[in-house]
């Protein structure tokens, strides 16, 4: 995939993301594969009462979701082929300096309207949620629809994935935590004040498996629509821990993920 280097991830762009953790690309989808991610949030709507568990997130009125490797989603949503792009694979690979990289999960993160309840996406890191023995991992945050602040797009701590992992935060609570009082003072000397961007339609935030981020509340009268696709290096061994993004795969621990439901993207 020539040219994603210089067509998408300036230079700048990928000092950023190592410095800071987190960069926002304007753009990065084009017409056909933003129509891609829309009629896939379509069928993700209608089809929620599908989903249980964990893909489901329906224990709590944050954002319903759906959210899972390839063998868990519908079929429908599995012929878009969105994580399975060349060009977001190429960027993924990129970003973690890695020499390969596989899909891990994706699916829709649609926070309800205002009039259904939605509620603010906790600050959280998404390392300690997920089952690898390493953080070379990355999520691809794609804006589906012109997403103002007044909706709740991602908001990142630059520097905090310098951290380390903080644990399983709970992200079934209400309200929002005083993220800065888990911190030390040595751990507040590499951690910024919060960011966050409007984003328009096919624009997209990529923050790395270790970076603090949350999301407010969307405060609009149409349910927040985006679309978020994980991916990992190849080197990445599964470390044993359960996940529902796993769930019904015989992976052995301390062995690569190597499952056609994790497919080598780039
Ligand atoms: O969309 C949201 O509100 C949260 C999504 C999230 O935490 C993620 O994509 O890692």
């Amino acid at each position: 995939m020539n040219g994603v280097r210089d067509a998408v991830l300036s230079d700048q762009l990928v000092r950023q993301f190592r410095k800071e953790g987190w960069i926002k690309v304007d753009r990065l989808l084009e017409e056909d594969a933003l129509i891609r991610v829309q009629k896939a949030l379509d069928v993700v709507l209608a089809n929620e009462e599908r989903f249980e568990g964990e893909q489901a997130y329906r224990a709590e009125p944050r954002f319903r979701s759906q959210f899972a490797n390839l063998r868990h989603r519908p079929q429908e949503t599995r012929e878009l082929n969105i994580g399975w792009n060349p060009k977001l694979g190429e960027v993924a690979r990129i970003l973690l300096g890695v020499e390969h990289v596989q899909l891990f999960a994706e699916g829709g993160v649609i926070k309800p309207a205002r009039q259904e309840g939605a509620r603010a996406t906790r600050w959280h890191q998404d390392l300690p949620r997920q089952p690898f023995d390493r953080r070379d991992a990355l999520t691809i945050w794609i804006a589906a629809e012109d997403i103002g602040l007044e909706r709740g797009p991602l908001a990142f701590l630059p520097g905090s994935h310098r951290l380390g992992p903080l644990g399983r935060l709970d992200m079934t609570l209400d309200g929002q935590d005083d993220i800065y009082a888990k911190f030390t003072d040595a751990d507040l000397e590499l951690v910024g004040r919060p960011v966050t961007h409007p984003l328009r339609a096919g624009d997209a935030t990529i923050h790395c498996a270790l970076l603090f981020h949350s999301a407010g509340s969307n405060e609009s009268d149409r349910p927040r629509r985006a679309w978020a696709v994980t991916y990992m290096s190849s080197e990445t061994l599964y470390n044993g821990a359960p996940s529902g993004s796993i769930e019904g795969v015989n992976l052995k621990p301390n062995q690569p993920f190597d499952h056609n439901a994790f497919p080598l993207v780039a």
